[in-house]
């Protein structure tokens, strides 16, 4: 299995790290001309031009009439999916819907000793939209990412949640996505994918009215689509391919090691799957395995090539360097595999999603633990967080002062005012004193 091994005695070495992962990033530099056409031509064009792009790229002959799928047709798909998968989603949601509600953020408000009040109201946002990837014609749903967008936006209170996802060649949407919107009481579903999807719920067409906020995953024309969006309408981020990375020390297990690496890989070709160990012994162990486990996997193809272009297996020499090295990565999922992951948590600074002992494969987070499973990626979990029921709510300050406090402090607020040449701010507050 070509997968680089790399030797860094301290922390500081870690830049031969950051070489090898650089150029992962995929700006969408290329596909932004394109991407803003897309848009201009959706804001000018509405339904007419969403049907004519899905015609040409997804389903011949579509018509702007199938734009919305109908409430039979999202209950029809009931039928297809079995009662035993019903069951699974109806967990998965259930175990995502507590995590979320802990998550919640509350209104606040404090009284000051002069009896002024100040607070902070959370509010959601009207209307969020929520985009599902395609996912090779149609053929691999992604159930769970539904899940992970629309549940928190339904904690946090969003009245109006429409999804969005391209349809197959024959015009119809996977089952499995209908049955999961079924089963999150979401009735408003709309047929449109990539870039002109996300122009739709940005500026709204005659059948799709336009978002507060975009969430979903999505390839580069999706992503590109919704940086350029940022400003007009709210986004979850801007995600990247799949990240794991594994702390494991001589405790660990290599074909559990090498099956979690495999997992994140199989994802993309331009995913990253890392381990670092301070057991030389680990290594020739997880090669094996690694090599072995990925040649039956149906998407050998993709796992094999993310691991010869970003995997690696980093030997350190005590853990407390991996973890130093961990934090400069900010990787998206880091595992610990150690005899003591607890130990470790607290200096673990930089992450999207920590999975603490061999008991927490990643893939308990992907689909079914409660956590979100979109994580910042790319480094950028130095300074952002998971969707949450956050990205779907904002924050409003409410300031509430006493006639002792304004004009106790009206010749302060004057005096400031003046400083910054501005005139009328300062009689307002003086105003009061009159
Ligand atoms: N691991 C992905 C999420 C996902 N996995 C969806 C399976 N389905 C986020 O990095
Ligand atoms: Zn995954």
């Amino acid at each position: 299995m070509p997968c680089r091994t790399l030797f860094l005695r301290s922390v500081d070495d870690w830049k031969e790290l950051q070489a090898l992962l650089a150029g992962r990033d995929n700006p969408g530099d290329t596909v932004e001309p394109a991407v803003r056409e897309i848009l201009d031509a959706v804001r000018a064009g509405g339904d007419a031009a969403l049907a004519d792009y899905t015609s040409r790229f997804d389903c011949p002959g579509f018509d702007a009439a199938r734009i919305r799928v109908g409430e039979d047709e999202i209950a029809a798909a009931l039928e297809e999916v079995g009662p035993d998968d019903r069951a699974i989603i109806a967990e998965a949601a259930a175990n995502i819907r507590a995590f979320h509600e802990a998550q919640k953020e509350r209104s606040w408000f404090t009284t000051r000793p002069d009896g002024s009040v100040l607070g902070q109201m959370v509010t959601p946002v009207d209307r969020a939209g929520l985009y599902v990837p395609g996912g090779q014609g149609g053929n691999t749903p992604l159930i769970s990412s539904l899940l992970m967008n629309a549940i928190p936006a339904q904690v946090a209170g969003v009245p109006e949640i429409a999804v969005i996802s391209p349809p197959r060649k024959d015009g119809t949407l996977n089952p499995f996505i209908l049955a999961a919107a079924h089963h999150l009481g979401i009735t408003e579903v709309h047929r449109a994918g990539s870039a002109w999807a996300i122009a739709a719920l940005a500026f709204g067409t005659e059948t799709v009215r336009s978002v507060d906020v975009i969430a979903g995953p999505g390839n580069i024309w999706v992503t590109t689509a919704k940086r350029l969006l940022i400003g007009r309408v709210g986004i979850d981020m801007i995600a990247g391919p799949s990240e794991i990375l594994i702390l494991a020390d001589h405790t660990a297990r290599a074909d559990w090691v090498a099956a979690d690496m495999l997992s994140q890989a199989e994802h993309d070709p331009l995913a990253s799957s890392i381990c670092i160990t301070d057991s030389p012994a680990l290594v020739d162990a997880l090669k094996l395995e690694l090599a072995a486990q990925c040649d039956s996997l149906p998407r050998a193809d993709i796992a094999r090539k993310a691991l010869a272009d970003w995997g690696a297996i980093v030997v350190v020499p005590d853990m407390a360097t991996g973890v130093g090295i961990t934090n400069k990565v900010a990787p998206e999922h880091p595992e610990v595999l150690t005899k003591d992951p607890w130990a470790l948590l607290g200096t673990i600074r930089h992450a999207g999603a920590v999975f603490l002992g061999g008991w927490s494969p990643e893939p308990v987070g992907d689909y079914y633990a409660g956590p979100n499973h979109v994580l910042p990626t790319m480094g950028t979990a130095r300074f952002s967080s998971a969707l949450s029921v956050q990205t779907f709510c904002k924050r409003t300050s409410v300031i509430s002062a006493t006639a002792a406090f304004t004009r106790g402090h009206a010749a302060s607020i004057a005096r400031l005012a003046r400083l910054e040449g501005l005139e009328a701010h300062a009689r307002s507050a003086e105003s009061r004193n009159r």
